[in-house]
């Protein structure tokens, strides 16, 4: 999974990018307009892979990761068509976008449309983003008319189901709503896959704070679903994680910051693309999984290798939680509370599984 980091000029992404990443890419005040993408993998923190690795003297440690790409270029007017194909390509093909959104002010940073004003900065770029939307159903919309038109019955029922589909999304985006907010059936949803509408992705909007924190730096309006927002300090997060883990916690107490949000920030974005983490333990590794949300048994053993899927016998499960209650796997199993589960079992987030399997 990969998550597209957007935002104006000089909002902070490329500072986000490295306080998510602990990369060390060059920030500049310039504000640049032309199209780059830096891209880098990253570790899910997981608090319960620290407690497994004890629990089971664990030689190795694997956590589930997530890719961020941050992508500069973006600014007002690129959904009246100034955006190229290549850029084009690499936001419709991210799962889900991180808005960064200018909150901090500084004399030095030049705001490009000067004054500090997170509501109309994201939906600046959000307005961009449904433009481009419209644009794209419109000329899909022409299409399958024609088509339908000169084939008839013979065009097949896909296209007659995708033209009502088409036309609702048109009438939403005509609202000047995004398509995350429009009830649609997973089976559609899957259907418009291919086309990369924009405004369908999840969207975590990033407040980018700085040391001054007012009131109405903290919020901002979007009640859409699968959208959520929260408020960093992008610049200190960025300092932070350049030092070695005691120097930044030196820094932390000295700067009275109890929490860094970094951690936050990834474990959201992961959540947001719908996306979650089953576990194995023993004493060779713990790990994290990353399968969908709502993934069977069968396909978390197929996350772990083909032939543990293609020999499913069962599941052994223990819930995370059921575990740390009654302090080992050998407890779990004495009172009775391992499950055995069979290949449609929906897995849970934290579910600890091993597979029986033939070989
Ligand atoms: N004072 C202050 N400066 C910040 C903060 N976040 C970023 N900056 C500065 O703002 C400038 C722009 O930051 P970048 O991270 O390069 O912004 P960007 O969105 O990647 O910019 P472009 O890629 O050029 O569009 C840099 O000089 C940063 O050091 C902040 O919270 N406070
Ligand atoms: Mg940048």
């Amino acid at each position: 999974m990969r998550l597209g980091i957007i935002g104006l000029p000089n909002s902070g992404k490329t500072t986000l990018f490295n306080a998510l990443t602990g990369g060390n890419y060059e920030t500049s005040a310039v504000g640049g307009k032309s199209f780059h993408v830096n891209t880098a993998v990253v570790n899910v923190p997981d608090p319960r892979l620290d407690v497994l690795e004890k629990m089971y003297t664990a030689k190795k440690k694997v956590f589930a990761t997530i890719t961020y790409s941050d992508i500069g270029g973006l600014d007002k007017g690129i959904g009246e068509g100034g955006l190229g194909g290549q850029f084009r390509n690499e936001l419709a093909q991210v799962d889900g976008f991180v808005h960064v959104v200018r909150a901090f002010r500084s004399d030095t940073v030049p705001h490009p449309y000067e004054t500090i004003n997170p509501q109309r900065d994201l939906e600046l770029l959000d307005g961009e983003f449904l433009l481009m939307d419209l644009i794209a159903v419109e000329k899909r919309l022409e299409k399958v008319q024609n088509e339908l038109r000169i084939k008839g019955k013979r065009a097949g029922t896909a296209l007659e189901d995708e033209l009502p589909l088409l036309e609702r999304i048109k009438a939403h985006l005509e609202q000047d709503k995004p398509l995350r907010d429009l009830e649609i059936a997973p089976e559609q949803k899957r259907q418009l896959g291919g086309f990369g509408f924009l405004s369908l992705k999840p969207v975590l909007i990033i407040l980018n704070q700085g040391d001054d924190v007012r009131p109405e730096d903290t919020t901002v309006h979007y009640s859409y679903r699968h959208a959520q927002h929260i408020g960093l300090r992008a610049a200190l997060e960025a300092e932070l994680a350049q030092l070695a883990p005691e120097d930044a916690a030196l820094f932390m107490e000295e700067y009275g910051v109890t929490e860094l949000s970094a951690a936050r920030v990834i474990a959201l974005s992961y959540e947001l693309v719908g996306i979650h983490s089953f576990l194995t333990a023993g004493e060779k590794e713990v790990r994290a999984w990353t399968i969908p949300q709502g993934a069977t048994a069968y396909e978390a053993a197929g996350a772990i290798h083909g032939d543990i899927q293609q020999g499913f016998i069962r599941a052994e499960i223990i819930p995370y939680g059921v575990l740390i209650a009654e302090g080992s796997e050998k407890a779990v199993k004495a009172v009775g509370k391992m499950r055995l589960e069979s290949k449609d079992y929906v897995v849970q987030n934290g579910d600890i599984i091993v597979f029986r399997h033939s070989s």
